[in-house]
This record gives structure tokens, C-alpha cells and sequence, in this order.
């Protein structure tokens, strides 16, 4: 496959931006090789500076749930940039986005927006801290909320594909606070309660984990972290920056039936466009500036243009049969995977959720993050991910992420991507 336009682009990229990249995971670090350059992408399709064409799967690591370039958002966002891109005062497009997420997700009684999933998850933090008096937060192992200081404790995503599970640079005093514990063990969870009783402001989760891999919670798991942060008075926070309007048209705590006292949004809201969003309760959240005291501000947050996309997202995917049909295309790669690995006799844990579906060259089930960083074979992922990268199939550069499907990915895409891992599974 010809890559050298992608390779001179991503020199000329090293001399200006450090790793060439702004986000890690984009270096393909994890796999090794030439991170491909894009030059557009359209419906399913990425299409690079060599001229390749792929089937994406990453979809911006989640918000392009329609489609690259989908001609309703181009239209939206055209229109709004031709009317302007921000103003730094109210808008109408904010509260129609906010209505659309409330209707969604009953227990968002209140929501802000922001820019970023780091900002959404470290925004709500504050807010519980501020709204239970209290200073510690449980986060689990493998699970990532974006890379504010309390949260790079064996974090997931681009940390764990660095194996960096505490950045230089976070002083030790920042994540004093955090108590990491095992995902999908309520046991570590509940004795980390009784130890710092009464000093725990909020649980933090990612219910579903799509960071150190695709994890699934436990049958039992989620509703077991409600009852025990109402046991303990500290905050429920579902950190659904990945799952939200994902695995459901209300999210995880849709699919699963428990609600959470904190909801961190991001990722498909904006469409595609730089927009997150953290709310909840209406007691807590009008804690947040200007209604209380909690200091929270973004110049860009609300931007108009991130509003009419996610706007025009949600709408487009609250359609009849929209969730059915995305579950389905994800299910079919999944079982596609899980047959093409067995006859090529390789191990392969294959799972999907919703329209997130994911994989791990393992004999065993993966539970949390030790038996991922354990019992994933990293190695024969990079080789699978060049196998199928070769063969026009773009998978996460990282063992340790999810996959999306968009309603672009049709019978015609399945299909050719089922085809491409048999003989990918073989190389
Ligand atoms: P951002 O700050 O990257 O918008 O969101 C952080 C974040 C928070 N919570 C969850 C559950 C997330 O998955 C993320 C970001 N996800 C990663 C990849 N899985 C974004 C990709 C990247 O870091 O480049």
C-alpha cells in the first residue's frame, strides 16, 4: 500500500507538533508504522493523502454515529457558519441540544455544556466534591476520563497504550484524592468505601468500559455501584463521554435501568464538532455557576456550530429502528470476528455493546484492566491491525480501544470487512 505522502506529512508534522500528532493514540504508537494522514472521509469511508480508501471503524473514537460529511450536518453547520461560528453569549441552539439530551436521559435534569470530555468529567468532579463536602473520588483501573491531573492514575486509553499509568507532571498532592480500584469488582470497591468512610464524594465509571478495550460491566455490577454509593453518601458519576447515545438511545443507564446522580456526555452530542457536557440532578447542578457557587466557564462551550451538529445528530439517530439497526451491523462484526478467529485458530474475545463492539487477541474472557494488560496479545493485534489496514479496513491503532459501526456501515462494508479478517486472521 503506497504511504508516502502520509510519511513526508507526518515528518513535516514532527518538526511543529510534538509526536506529530494532537491526541497520542493517533501516532500509532501502539502498532508501529505510518499513522495515515486524511484528507476527507465520507459516509463509512476515510480516504487518506496517498489515496487509500478505508472503512473506518474508529469514527473519530465515537461522535461520527451517521457517517462522515452526512449531508444533514454539513448543511446545518454550513448554515451556521454562514450566520457565525461563536459569539460568547446565549444562543437558542444551546437549550434545543440541551432539550434533546433531557429527553433522552431523564436523569439529566440540568445540563452544561463544555468543550471537552476532560472537561466534562473534571467539571462534575468539582461539582461533587463541592455538593457532598467531600474530597476523595473512586475511579477504576483501565478506565480513562480524559487527562486532568486527579484522573491520570492508571488510567486507560492512550495511557495504557503508553504504559504510563502516572504522568510526570501530575504532582503527587493532584491525585492524593483518587483511589484506583478494579473494574467489575464491587468487593474492592466496597472495602476502599468502609477504609475512607465519609471522605468519598463521588464514584466515577465508565459503565461500560471502552478504554482498556471493550469491558462490558458485570451482570449485577452497575446497580451494585448505586447501592453502594447511596450506602456511603457519595455520588454516583456515569462518565458516558463514550456510551452516551451509544450502546443506547439513552446511553448506558438506559440500557442497564440505573441512574446515576452525575452524567458526563461528549463525543456523538457534538456531532462531530468540539462539544461535551456534564449534568444531572437539578439539586446538584445548580451549584454550577452562576446559579451557585461552583466555578465553571468555558469561552467556547455551547459554540453554535457544535450545537446545530449535535442537534441534527440526535435527532437523525432518535429515528425508528436506528438503534436496532447500528446493534445489529455491531453484533454481525462481532460473531463475523469471533468465526473468522476460531477457524483461523486463533484466541479471540469478541464483544459488542450497542453500536461499540470490540475484540482481544485472548483465550479468556477480559474482565478489568490487569487481565486486558495480562492476557491481551499486543503484539498479534499490530499485525492484525496491518493486516486488515492493508486490506482497506481502518481498526483502532491501539489494542486497548473500542471500535464504533455508523448507519453508513451497510450489508456492502460488513461484508468486506468480514472478508478482509478471514484472511487477515490467517497472515
Ligand atoms: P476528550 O477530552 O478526549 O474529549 O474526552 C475524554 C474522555 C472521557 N471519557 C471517556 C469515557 C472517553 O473515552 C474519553 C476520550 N476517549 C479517547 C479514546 N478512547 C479519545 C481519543 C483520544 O484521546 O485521542
Amino acid at each position: 500500500m503506497e504511504t508516502s505522502r502520509s510519511a513526508e506529512l507526518f515528518a513535516e508534522a514532527q518538526h511543529h507538533i510534538p509526536g506529530g500528532v494532537n491526541s497520542p493514540v493517533r501516532a500509532f504508537r501502539g502498532v508501529g508504522g505510518t499513522p495515515r494522514f486524511i484528507e476527507h472521509g465520507a459516509g463509512a469511508y476515510l480516504y487518506d493523502a496517498d489515496g487509500n480508501k478505508y472503512i473506518d471503524y474508529v469514527l473519530s473514537w465515537g461522535p461520527l454515529i451517521l457517517g462522515h460529511a452526512h449531508p444533514e450536518i454539513v448543511w446545518v453547520v454550513s448554515n451556521q457558519a454562514a450566520r457565525g461560528t461563536s459569539f460568547g453569549a446565549p444562543t437558542a441552539s444551546e437549550t434545543e441540544l440541551a432539550q434533546l439530551i433531557t429527553a433522552a436521559m431523564p436523569a439529566v435534569e440540568l445540563v452544561r455544556f463544555v468543550s471537552s470530555g476532560t472537561e466534562a468529567t473534571m467539571s462534575a468532579i468539582r461539582l461533587a466534591r463541592a455538593y457532598t463536602k467531600r474530597a476523595k473520588v473512586i475511579k477504576f483501573a483501565g478506565c480513562y476520563h480524559g487527562h486532568a491531573d486527579e484522573f491520570l492514575v492508571q488510567a486507560g486509553s492512550g495511557v495504557a497504550t503508553l504504559g504510563l499509568p502516572d504522568s510526570p507532571g501530575v504532582p503527587p498532592a493532584a491525585t492524593a484524592d483518587t483511589l484506583s480500584v478494579p473494574y467489575n469488582d464491587l468487593d474492592a470497591v466496597e472495602a476502599v468505601l468502609k477504609q475512607h468512610h465519609d471522605q468519598v464524594a463521588a464514584i466515577i465509571v465508565e459503565p461500560v468500559a471502552g478504554n482498556m478495550g471493550l469491558v462490558p460491566p458485570l451482570p449485577g455490577y452497575l446497580t451494585g455501584l448505586r447501592a453502594l454509593a447511596d450506602a456511603h453518601d457519595a455520588l454516583l458519576v456515569f462518565d458516558e463521554v463514550m456510551t452516551g447515545f451509544r450502546v443506547a438511545p439513552g446511553g448506558a443507564q438506559e440500557l442497564y435501568g440505573v441512574t446515576p446522580d452525575l452524567t458526563c456526555l461528549g463525543k456523538v452530542i457534538g456531532g462531530g464538532l468540539p462539544a461535551a457536557a456534564y449534568g444531572g440532578r437539578r439539586e446538584i447542578m445548580q451549584q454550577i455557576a452562576p446559579a451557585g457557587p461552583v466555578y465553571q466557564a468555558g469561552t467556547l462551550s455551547g459554540n453554535p456550530l457544535a450545537m446545530v451538529a449535535g442537534a441534527a445528530t440526535l435527532r437523525a439517530i432518535s429515528a425508528p429502528g436506528v438503534f436496532e439497526r447500528l446493534s445489529q451491523v455491531a453484533a454481525q462484526l462481532r460473531d463475523g470476528f469471533a468465526a473468522a478467529a476460531e477457524a483461523a485458530n486463533v484466541p479471540l474475545q469478541a464483544a459488542s455493546v450497542g453500536s461499540m463492539w470490540g475484540f482481544f487477541f485472548a483465550a479468556a474472557p477480559i474482565r478489568d484492566y490487569a487481565s486486558a494488560k495480562q492476557h491481551a496479545d499486543t503484539a498479534r493485534y499490530a499485525r492484525f491491525f496491518h493486516a486488515m489496514l492493508e486490506r482497506g479496513v481502518y481498526l483502532a491503532p491501539s489494542q486497548f480501544e473500542a471500535a464504533f459501526v455508523s448507519l453508513a456501515h451497510d450489508d456492502a462494508e460488513v461484508e468486506y470487512t468480514l472478508e478482509a479478517a478471514r484472511a487477515a486472521f490467517r497472515a
